[in-house]
């Protein structure tokens, strides 16, 4: 048996980075619902961020994403950002919402629209010199809607060139994350559809290259925790975009649709090693709150990410090895499932307590008058919204 005691070490380390976007307005391609206390600003939105890890303790870091949280000067963002209580972490690129990428970005087989999404990210590495970011994350919308439109094969020839040379501007403690989705926009072929595509160009780029796993990317019943602890063991798991799915992309609050899954990949990660100060893996989020409040769902997501992060430490893993060495699968199958089982919830709650956070974040957020005080001040101005 594991207490909770034996584990509050390891949970008082955890880190989770929050998506600056989230806050704003997202929906569907049907319609973009718009909320009452939306962030105009990059400043407000990391003022919503700060609050987040000023009642859960667990949210340091906020993302931002170029060009949608530009601004002239980062390193005064940065000293806003820390007289908040939080830092500026992953800058995230954008090649997917100019008209000259409407066949491809980095793939593009026209070399001055290649040239120009070079720079762009060229551009997000002079951003992070000034934020003192370490991550440059790269999602790529490339890809094709019908076979025949192009030469899958130059495409990839084309991608190793150009993110050879936006690798070859990174700083020495700087890195380069490469995210897979296997659909969406593109609809027959993506160009980075997996994590195996992912770690050919990682590999091929160097040991600052790494792959990000966004958990709402895979094919349904696709086995992430395998993923995970195969890019843990061959020392190439990034990042992750943490969310939960029902059926596509769906963005929603982490652990929302798969509790199980969310413990089974926290599980690896935990035996991966990648769980402590050392771990060189950025949990980040990467969501959209439709038609939830947004505050409250980035606190839910991470108090889940945290609830399961906890679970997976219960697990026995002395008592496990025993049971898989002695070939005991259902013993085997009992231990882990006795740690997914435990409800740490009140465990949860005095520890916060302990540390002069909330009991239970959620509710206070909807207690406080944060929200009402948003709601009331921010009117007027552009609401920011997923792309703005
Ligand atoms: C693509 O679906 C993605 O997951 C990438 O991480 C983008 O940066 C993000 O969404 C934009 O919201
Ligand atoms: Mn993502």
């Amino acid at each position: 048996m594991v207490t909770f005691t034996e584990i509050s070490p390891a949970l008082q380390a955890q880190a989770i980075e929050l998506p600056s976007w989230a806050f704003g307005n997202s929906g569907t391609r049907f319609k973009v619902f718009a909320h009452p206390g939306v962030p105009r600003t990059i400043q407000e939105k990391i003022a919503d961020a700060a609050k987040v890890n000023e009642l859960t303790g667990l949210a340091p870091t906020v993302a931002l994403h170029i060009p949608w949280d530009r601004v002239d000067d980062y390193e005064a963002l940065g000293r806003y950002a820390r007289s908040l209580g939080v830092g500026l972490g992953t800058i995230n690129s954008n090649t997917f919402q100019d008209n000259d990428y409407m066949l491809g970005s980095l793939t593009h087989s026209d070399p001055g629209i290649r040239q120009k999404a070079i720079d762009h990210h060229l551009e997000c590495i002079d951003i992070m010199h000034q934020t003192g970011s370490r991550d440059l994350k790269i999602w790529l919308a490339d890809g094709t809607n019908y076979p025949g439109q192009d030469d899958i094969r130059s495409r990839q020839d084309r991608l190793a060139d150009s993110l050879a040379k936006v690798y070859a501007r990174l700083g020495d403690d700087q890195r380069l994350v490469l995210e897979y989705k296997f659909f969406e926009p593109a609809v027959y072929h993506t160009d980075v559809p997996d994590w195996g595509t992912s770690y050919a160009h990682t590999v091929a780029l160097g040991d600052r290259a790494l792959v990000c796993l966004d958990t709402g990317h895979h094919a349904p019943g696709t086995n992430i925790e395998f993923i995970v602890a195969q890019l843990l063991r061959l020392g190439k798991l990034g990042s992750f975009d943490f969310n939960s799915r029902f059926y596509a992309d769906d963005d929603l609050m982490v652990g929302a649709a798969d509790p199980f899954q969310l413990f089974r990949i926290l599980v690896e990660v935990i035996r991966g090693g990648a769980l402590g100060p050392d771990s060189t893996v950025a949990f980040m989020l990467d969501q959209c709150h439709n038609i939830e409040n947004k505050i409250r769902g980035q606190i839910r997501s991470v108090l889940n990410v945290q609830e399961m992060t906890a679970r997976a430490l219960l697990v026995d893993r002395e008592a496990l090895s025993a049971a898989q060495r002695s070939g005991d699968v259902l013993e085997a199958n009992d231990i882990l499932m006795d740690a997914f089982y435990t409800d740490v919830r009140a465990d949860l709650a005095a520890w916060r307590e302990s540390r002069g956070l909330p009991a239970n974040p959620v509710a206070a957020y909807r207690d406080s008058d944060y929200q009402r005080r948003i709601d009331a001040e921010r009117v007027g101005g552009t609401q920011t919204s997923w792309g703005a």
